[in-house]
Formats: C-alpha cells, sequence, structure tokens
C-alpha cells in the first residue's frame, strides 16, 4: 500500500513538472499581446500638451489620443520627418477632425507593414504653442 502511494505521488510530480514545461513552450511561442495606450489632448491641468508627448510601442499596438482640456485638438503627423518618407502614410494616419468635447477620441493600430521610427505629430491649432508629440514604433 505504501508502495502505491509512492508511485503514485512520483508520477504527480512527474506530471506537474511535464505540465509546466509545456505551459512554458506555450507563453514563448505565442506571440505578445498587443497593447494599448493613451494619449490626453491637453493636460490635466490645463496646458497645451499632448500627455504623455512622447511614448514607444511595438508593431500592433493602439494608440488612442483622448480629448481633455483646451478643446479644439486633433493630430497631424508630420509628413516632412514621417519614417520612410511615405507622404501617403502620414496622411493616413492623421486625424485632423478636431475634438471639441472632453472625452471625444480617436485610434490608431500601428502595424507591422509601417516602417520603424520616430513619427512626429502635433496637433494643427496648438503647433506653435508646442503642442507636439512622438511615438516610436520599434
Ligand atoms: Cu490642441
Amino acid at each position: 500500500m505504501k508502495k502505491i502511494a509512492h508511485a503514485l505521488r512520483s508520477l504527480t510530480v512527474v506530471c506537474l513538472a511535464f505540465a509546466m514545461v509545456i505551459g512554458t513552450v506555450a507563453l514563448a511561442a505565442s506571440p505578445a499581446l498587443a497593447a494599448d495606450y493613451e494619449v490626453k489632448m491637453g493636460s490635466d491641468s490645463g496646458l497645451l500638451v499632448f500627455e504623455p508627448a512622447e511614448i514607444s510601442v511595438k508593431a500592433g499596438d493602439t494608440v488612442t489620443w483622448v480629448n481633455n482640456k483646451m478643446a479644439p485638438h486633433n493630430v497631424i503627423f508630420d509628413d516632412a520627418i514621417i519614417p520612410g518618407g511615405d507622404k501617403a502614410l502620414a496622411a493616413k494616419l492623421a486625424h485632423d477632425q478636431l475634438t471639441f468635447s472632453p472625452g471625444e477620441s480617436y485610434s490608431t493600430t500601428f502595424t507591422a507593414d509601417m516602417p520603424s521610427g520616430t513619427y512626429t505629430y502635433f496637433c494643427a491649432p496648438h503647433r506653435g504653442a508646442g503642442m507636439v508629440g512622438k511615438i516610436t514604433v520599434e
């Protein structure tokens, strides 16, 4: 009886170890989950800035700009310094319609077919005030 209990315990340990190995392999093989980033348009204290002004993302990640304070705001990508020099991509990424109400938002997913590098964008009404942001796609 004691021998059987011992054998069962050994078998359990082996099974658990096997399950852990399989689980680790499965985790390593699955692609990284896409992340979501939020950028406020206008700081909580009412400054004409994007907050955070600079973020780094990976392909597949989504950035959502949310109107916060000091509207109107929009998001225009600077086609003069866009990675890959693709002016059409800058136009495609732009959210040129102005947001007026707090909570209005728009999102962009940075896909694997877009060149990596730093994308610079600005708010058209407040560019002169320094409302500029950067997104680095790794
Ligand atoms: Cu603005």
